[in-house]
């Protein structure tokens, strides 16, 4: 039994190490998120809404060889409106202060692209988007995917009593979509637009899943670990015999 645990180990530990995960913080420059946050997980800037580019670092501050530049300008960043913004523990890794409190937008007459580039066409990517703006009209905001596949989602960032009695934002939802895969260029194209008067992004976490054949290696391993016991317990004289 000690062998079969230490084989498990050994191939959960390959299929966790191939999996990373990416955090970025949309905003002016007057906020950034530092690196390492509260939870030791390190971060990426972006803080030029018309032309901000970045190398994206991994929450474990390991290189990606992913970069994203903004490739259709944003309306413009905005500032933390409530230095004090506490979002939910719904939003997990997200849920730093310098992160989901400032913002780039757009308007209902413009749309903003982000390009992701340097992507594995291998493995597929999911992408968990907040977004939040204190005011008490309901404004929502849509975020468009399109790879080698596409998605979307879309999110309600700001309305009356949106976040509890009194509070006109949104602290606890996100927008997720999920498993895209990169395009033949090893590029995926995120567009923030809205149908409302103002559409938010305010930050953005990216997971990115294993490719399948390291799936297919744990199946594959583990059916034959059970071939493995079923042989060495007949070896022993066990199993159910017909009587
Ligand atoms: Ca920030
Ligand atoms: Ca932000």
């Amino acid at each position: 039994m000690k062998t079969i645990l230490s084989i498990l180990t050994v191939i959960f530990t390959v299929v966790s190490a191939s999996a990373q995960t990416i955090l970025i913080d949309f905003g002016g420059g007057a906020n950034p998120t530092a690196s390492p946050d509260a939870n030791s997980n390190y971060w990426n800037n972006l803080v030029a809404p018309s032309n901000g580019t970045a190398t994206l670092v991994s929450t474990t501050n390991a290189t990606t060889g992913i970069s994203v530049a903004v490739t259709d300008a944003f309306d413009n960043s905005g500032p933390s409106p409530y230095a004090t913004l506490t979002g939910n523990a719904s939003l997990g890794d997200l849920n730093i202060g310098t992160a989901i409190s400032d913002y780039f937008y757009v308007t209902s007459s413009s749309i903003g692209n982000l390009t992701f580039s340097g992507l594995n066409a291998t493995k597929t990517y999911t992408f968990t988007i907040f977004g939040t703006r204190n005011a008490t009209e309901t404004r929502t905001t849509s975020y468009s995917l399109i790879g080698g596949n596409s998605g979307n989602a879309s999110l309600v960032v700001s309305g009356t009593n949106l976040g509890g009695a009194g509070i006109n934002y949104n602290t606890g939802n996100l927008a997720v979509i999920s498993s895209i895969s990169p395009n033949g260029s090893n590029e995926i194209l995120l567009t923030v637009s809205t149908a409302s008067t103002y559409g938010y992004i305010s930050a953005l976490q990216i997971d990115v899943v294993p490719e399948p054949a390291v799936a297919v290696l744990v199946l594959g391993g583990m059916g034959a670990l059970l071939v493995w016991r079923r042989s060495r317990h007949r070896a022993r004289g066990g199993g159910h015999r017909a009587t």
